[in-house]
């Protein structure tokens, strides 16, 4: 049996709670199409969150690495195609704000994902649920672990896939914003344990 190491995050900013890290939580240790689940919860700090990911992957020597991360407003399932050498944006959860940082300076512009974005994104409409490929993670704390992670794998080789899909706030997160769009965290849960069967395809 493979191993898929799914990564989620704690809460930041002004949100009370974030629907990856339940997520990830109960699917921790379940078998889907053909995967074990090892879920993890990921720290909101530049400093933290590229480190704690990189020493799961280690530890654990996944076939595949999806992390997660939500994108209050966002109205859709979202693979993201690319991540940047760029750190910038709102302080993280240890009031850390840089700006126009490089992740690693000697590294590559940008990784593209090498994770099956165009299928993930038929198999969820094929399920009626509404997804799409980003073109952008931004450049906050899920950008930095992406670049990080395909940065690593790039460097050392192999086969190992990775990449990152942002999910849309929840129905209980939204119901505190009032502005932006919430989803039943079982359908979100859902659709990432279809986005782990789209691997086998
Ligand atoms: N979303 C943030 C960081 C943690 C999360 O869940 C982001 O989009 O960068």
């Amino acid at each position: 049996m493979k191993t898929v190491l799914l990564t989620g995050f704690e809460s930041f900013l002004d949100h009370s709670l974030n629907p990856t890290e339940s997520i990830v939580q109960s699917l921790d240790g379940q078998q889907i199409g053909g995967y074990n689940v090892v879920g993890r919860v990921l720290p909101v700090t530049f400093e933290q969150a590229g480190e704690e990911l990189l020493a799961y992957y280690e530890e654990h020597q996944p076939d595949v690495v999806i992390s997660l991360g939500l994108a209050a407003g966002r109205h859709k399932i979202t693979p993201e195609r690319i991540a940047i050498n760029v750190q910038d944006g709102a302080p993280d959860n240890n009031g850390h704000t840089p700006v126009d940082a490089p992740i690693h300076p000697e590294g590559n512009d940008a990784y593209f994902s090498t994770l099956p974005i165009r299928r993930m994104v038929e198999t969820l409409g094929e399920q009626g649920i509404p997804a799409d490929v980003s073109n952008t993670a931004g450049t906050y704390v899920c950008n930095h672990v992406m670049y990080t992670m395909l940065h690593t794998l790039h460097q050392k080789g192999g086969h190992t896939r990775a990449g990152f899909i942002h999910i849309p706030a929840s129905f209980e997160l939204a119901s505190e914003n009032k502005k932006i769009p919430g989803w039943p965290l079982a359908m979100l849960q859902e659709a990432v344990q279809l986005i782990i069967q789209s691997l086998e395809e």
